[in-house]
């Protein structure tokens, strides 16, 4: 699937791609893996959610030899240079990143596709991750996503934020972190991980899947560290760093919206209020509709659209969690959260 372009190169990102594009990837995936092999040898490891083992690396877990993987990171980390116009998406996965991808991409693109050319939006064909791509993926990118060096860049990334490459730090630019209860978090990783598990090693249990998480276990977990390391960072510097949560964005979604407008620097006009904007671009990215849309077809060879839609809904937990798993959580999260001002809802 690709979207269309043409007009509108200025903010959209280069991400259609041909086969030798692709091929020329994998190559270079190769490359960069072979590049940190010797690295990757020394960290401790644990059996992995998806691939076979998750690896530790300053202080959190990754898969390797993937697109998202530990050796993206150390590459990153080496090589990524961020502009101070830069603005980054950050989350753990399963956290409500795809949405969070299609807000931001019709937040600041909205004014491409008003009135009659809504038809045209990109989200109505394609996949949010390929409107905007991960960091992580574009360490492998012969031509980067975005060729206009005066382009404004949305990039998103799973990286914890002490991992983050030095320049994105050091840069002053803007970054989004988004945020879900940990019991929603292990369901949906679940479910995910049930689907894109190499069929030779079996389903996953919900109890082993537990056990992990509850361990802090999971790609670029622990989930409390990857959390605070965030949370920490929007008190410093809230100008910079603006902290969100799926529930709220649920409850609230109108404000949290606007907030979001507001924050990336695309405040909406009372003129566009007044139109319905705001409920329009809600309609856009709700779940309803991005999941009929992406119903078919492949983000990537090994990853169905449909995998990023499963049920979009707070406290689905509660039907998979028993009474003492519930209260294992709860009492890390109080734990680890101890004096922090992080919530969800009463029934979260
Ligand atoms: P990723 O980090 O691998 O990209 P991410 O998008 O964070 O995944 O997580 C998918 C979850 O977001 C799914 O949750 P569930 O398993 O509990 O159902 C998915 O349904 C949910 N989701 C996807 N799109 C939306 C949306 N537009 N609104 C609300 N939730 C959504």
């Amino acid at each position: 699937m690709s979207i269309p372009i043409a007009s509108h190169a200025f903010y959209l990102p280069s991400i259609t791609k041909c086969n030798d594009e692709d091929k020329q990837e994998r190559a270079n995936m190769a490359l960069v893996f072979d590049q940190y092999k010797d690295r990757l040898a020394t960290l401790p490891k644990e059996k992995g959610w998806i691939t076979e083992n998750v690896y530790m690396y300053q202080g959190f877990w990754h898969q390797s030899s993937r697109r998202i993987s530990v050796e993206t990171v150390m590459a990153l980390q080496d090589t990524f240079k961020a502009r101070p116009t830069d603005i980054y998406l950050a989350t753990l996965p399963k956290s409500g990143t795809t949405w969070l991808k299609a807000l931001v991409f019709s937040l600041v693109n909205r004014n491409l596709y008003k009135n009659n050319r809504l038809s045209t939006h990109p989200l109505l064909v394609s996949n949010p991750h390929n409107c905007l791509p991960f960091i992580e993926i574009e360490v492998f990118r012969n031509t980067p996503t975005y060729v206009d060096p005066h382009s404004l860049r949305l990039f998103a990334t799973h990286i914890p934020y002490t991992s983050l490459p030095q320049s994105i730090l050091d840069s002053g630019c803007r970054l989004v972190y988004l945020c879900r209860n940990p019991k929603d978090v292990l369901v949906s990783m679940f479910h995910f991980a049930n689907k894109l598990r190499d069929k030779s090693r079996g389903l996953m249990t919900f109890e082993e899947a537990f056990e992990l998480f509850s361990r802090g276990v999971m790609p670029t977990g622990p989930y409390w560290d990857h959390v605070k390391g965030y949370h920490k960072v929007s008190l410093e510097y809230p100008k910079n760093v603006l902290f969100l949560t799926y529930e709220d964005m649920n409850i609230n979604t109108m404000n949290n919206v606007k907030r979001l407008a507001k924050f990336l620097g695309y405040p909406f006009t009372e003129e566009e209020e007044a139109e319905g904007a705001v409920q329009g671009i809600i309609r856009l990215c709700s779940y309803e509709n991005l999941s009929e849309v992406n119903k078919h077809g492949n983000l990537r060879e090994d990853i169905p659209n449909g995998a990023f839609f499963r049920e979009g809904k707070v406290g689905d937990w509660t039907n998979y969690l028993t009474g003492e798993m519930n209260r294992i959580i709860d009492e890390i999260t109080k734990e680890k959260f101890y004096g922090l001002d992080i919530s969800w809802c009463p029934t979260c």
